[in-house]
């Protein structure tokens, strides 16, 4: 994709399925001559229709024509440059759901003279034309993506300017430090100190502080954007495969008395109390001389190593010898802050009483206690509590790695900047250790960027946005 492509372009922009609607949108500089051509207001009329003659913003009913052969009634949506999603300009067609009409009107446009938009290539060019920045443009796809109430008004808040307005006043105040240190280099020979070091350092310091407690949000903003992992690990047969089923109430999982019925991990999504969970189930650790139940248990251990949380079951029924080797094996290798001890099939004949549950700090957990199952639940939303304190108190939350690296790499610049002054070195050093700083900031709004960067970002667009 080069960098800004003056191709009229069209996408279907809604999923393709039998649905109610669909949504076709044209962008360029022939979209209007296109629909010109395929569009007329009344049946059978010799009247050509002409976009130019109407105004922008306006909805028009008609009908899509191949030729003489009516294909749809639609509603057309005309949006002149440059009042339109992509500063260009923009015609949607909203036309009857099903996937024969839509792909036959979209089939005839291509035909008429537009190319096939690539993923995320609207929003490139609404981005290209000034119409939002890059961190908005990505907050645009998360947006689509969001699952939850919590990514729902990160991206939303991040779409309305929040970080981009946090970056662009932070970048201002490092330019008027900048200024500071050049004026002073102006006037090098008169020995005049505009800016004490101290205070210098003290400016320097304060916004360094602001980058890395946003760098620190960053995990929770993962959790709040991709869910968190949380793996159900455990001995063989100890319920592994029946609670990840509870969870999910369905029978995703194949459930067995058989020890090692799960070979390789299964993952679905599941969102619990406003939190997206990736459920991992994995194949139960014990030590094996079969080769697919040891890559199995590999793969277990992979994923223990991912987890953000993991639920670990130990059979309430197993001999209490068992049951006290298990335990120990969670207390040497689990922390305790990112694992969950379980204590299983509570409603069988446990061999082991609820004290002792209580003294090992673990819960009992059984997939026919509905009371049970919701306690679990509770516990592994309270772990998270503080990702949505922080997001109603509105604070900006990190949720892209791309962002991330790029304020990492202005702290660096800014520690940088630190030395130099501690070193004694002259302004111009310090000065430049600045402007680095505030290019990586650029980076994340889309002011320094290259084409590499832009295409990869855009990849991950769905088609037609
Ligand atoms: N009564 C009762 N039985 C349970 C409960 N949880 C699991 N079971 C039974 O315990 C057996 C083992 O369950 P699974 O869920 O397959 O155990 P697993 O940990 O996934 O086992 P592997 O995949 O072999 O590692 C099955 O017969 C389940 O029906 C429970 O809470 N109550
Ligand atoms: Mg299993």
């Amino acid at each position: 994709m080069k960098l800004y492509n003056p191709d009229t372009i069209v996408a279907i922009s809604t999923a393709l399925s039998d649905a109610a609607i669909s949504l076709i949108r044209i962008s360029g500089e022939k979209s209007f001559e296109i629909v010109n051509r395929i569009f007329k207001k009344k049946k059978s009329s010799s009247q050509k229709f002409d976009v130019d003659k109407h105004k922008s913003h306006t909805i028009h009913f008609g009908y899509i024509y191949d030729n003489d052969e009516i294909i749809d009634e639609v509603l057309l949506y005309i949006y002149k440059k440059p009042n339109s999603y992509t500063g260009e300009n923009l015609i949607e067609i909203s036309c009857h759901g099903g996937v024969y009409v839509t792909r036959r009107i979209f089939s005839l446009i291509i035909k008429n003279g537009a190319r096939h938009a690539e993923p995320g290539e609207f929003t490139k060019r609404a981005f290209l034309n000034g119409k939002m920045d890059l961190a908005q443009a990505e907050a645009v796809a998360d947006l689509i993506k969001s699952r939850t109430d919590l990514a729902y008004k990160s991206s939303i808040s991040q779409l309305e300017g929040s970080l981009s307005d946090f970056i662009k006043s932070s970048r201002e105040e490092l330019i008027k430090i900048i200024s500071l240190i050049e004026i002073e280099l102006d006037f090098s020979e008169e020995d005049i100190e505009f800016i004490k070091k101290s205070e210098l350092k003290d400016k320097i310091n304060s916004l360094r502080e602001k980058y890395i407690k946003l760098i620190n949000s960053f995990i929770e903003g993962r959790i709040i954007r991709d869910g968190l992992n949380l793996v159900i690990a455990g001995k063989p047969n100890s319920g592994k495969s029946s609670l990840f089923n509870s969870l999910l109430s369905s029978n995703r999982a194949i459930v067995s008395d058989l020890p090692g019925t799960t070979r390789d991990y299964l993952q679905e999504n599941l969102v619990i109390g406003g939190i997206l969970f990736n459920l991992i189930d994995t194949a139960g650790l014990r030590f094996t001389k079969d080769e697919i139940e040891s890559e199995g248990v590999k793969r277990s251990y992979e994923k223990i190593k991912e987890a953000d949380l993991i639920l670990f079951l130990i059979d309430s029924t197993s001999n209490p010898k068992e049951i006290e080797e298990n335990y120990k094996y969670f207390k040497e290798e689990f922390d305790t802050d990112n694992a969950i001890l379980c204590f299983t099939k509570t409603d069988l004949e446990m061999q082991i009483s609820y004290d002792y549950i209580n003294e090992k700090k673990g819960i009992p957990v059984s997939i026919y206690n509905i009371h049970l199952l919701n306690n679990l639940k509770q516990i592994m939303v309270e772990r998270f509590s503080h990702v949505q304190i922080s997001q109603s108190k509105s604070e900006i939350v990190l949720t892209n790695i791309r962002h991330k690296d790029c304020l990492e790499r202005v702290v660096d610049s800014l520690d940088k900047a630190i030395e130099s002054i501690d070193a004694g070195m002259s302004g111009e050093f310090i000065s430049v250790d600045l402007r680095n700083a505030i290019n990586h900031l650029g980076e994340i709004t889309g002011e320094f960027t290259n084409e590499e960067v832009l295409n990869y970002i855009f990849s991950k667009f769905c088609i037609g946005k």
